[in-house]
């Protein structure tokens, strides 16, 4: 950290597919192995009820602190290379939403482009991204409200955090 170039960046991963558990750690480790970023903190894992479209499993999610000198699209495109290569390999037998990872916050960065909006524009309404947030970032701020100051305004119903400690990403 004493690249003074490097931003503090959160990501929101999620799966529900196949083992979110094991298709997660295989995607921090493969943003971990970028020479240019450096995974600093997970959360542990939470199992949490389908948002949006109710009629599918229970997801998988966590929260990822990262430090890195890429550019907010260099992270983008990382992180979408990751999705890639881990949904390529399983895609015949399980189907393509194994696992997705999402920008939540570069830095103090307020970015409005076409496959990258940060903050992420739904950050804290969404239970399943905002409780792991809470338990590596809880001051992290959005317009003045932290995420601990949030928190009890969300629905966490159903979300239930699994004893996986915060190394589980490393096995
Ligand atoms: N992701 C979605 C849609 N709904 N629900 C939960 N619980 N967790 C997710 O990660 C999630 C979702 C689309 O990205
Ligand atoms: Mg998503
Ligand atoms: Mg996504």
């Amino acid at each position: 950290m004493s690249n003074p170039s490097r931003e503090r960046v959160y990501l929101s991963l999620g799966g529900n597919l196949d083992d979110p558990a094991k298709t997660m750690a295989a995607a921090l480790r493969m943003v971990d192995a970028d020479p240019q970023t450096e995974v600093v903190s997970v959360s542990s894992l939470y199992r949490t009820p389908p948002w949006g479209k109710l009629d599918q499993p229970d997801f998988l999610n966590c929260a990822v602190e990262i430090s890195t000198s890429r550019s907010p699209r260099e992270l983008l495109e990382l992180c979408l290379e990751a999705e890639r290569k881990l949904k390529r390999v399983r895609q015949e037998r399980w189907g393509p939403r194994l696992v997705d990872i999402d920008i939540l916050a570069f830095g103090e960065r307020v970015i409005h482009e076409t496959g990258l909006e940060v903050p992420h524009p739904r950050l804290f309404e969404r239970a399943f991204v905002l409780v792991p947030l809470t338990e590596i970032a809880p001051d992290f701020a959005i317009g003045g409200e932290s995420a601990s100051e949030r928190l009890p305004l969300v629905d966490r119903a159903g979300i239930e955090k699994l004893p996986s400690g915060r190394e589980w990403w490393k096995a």
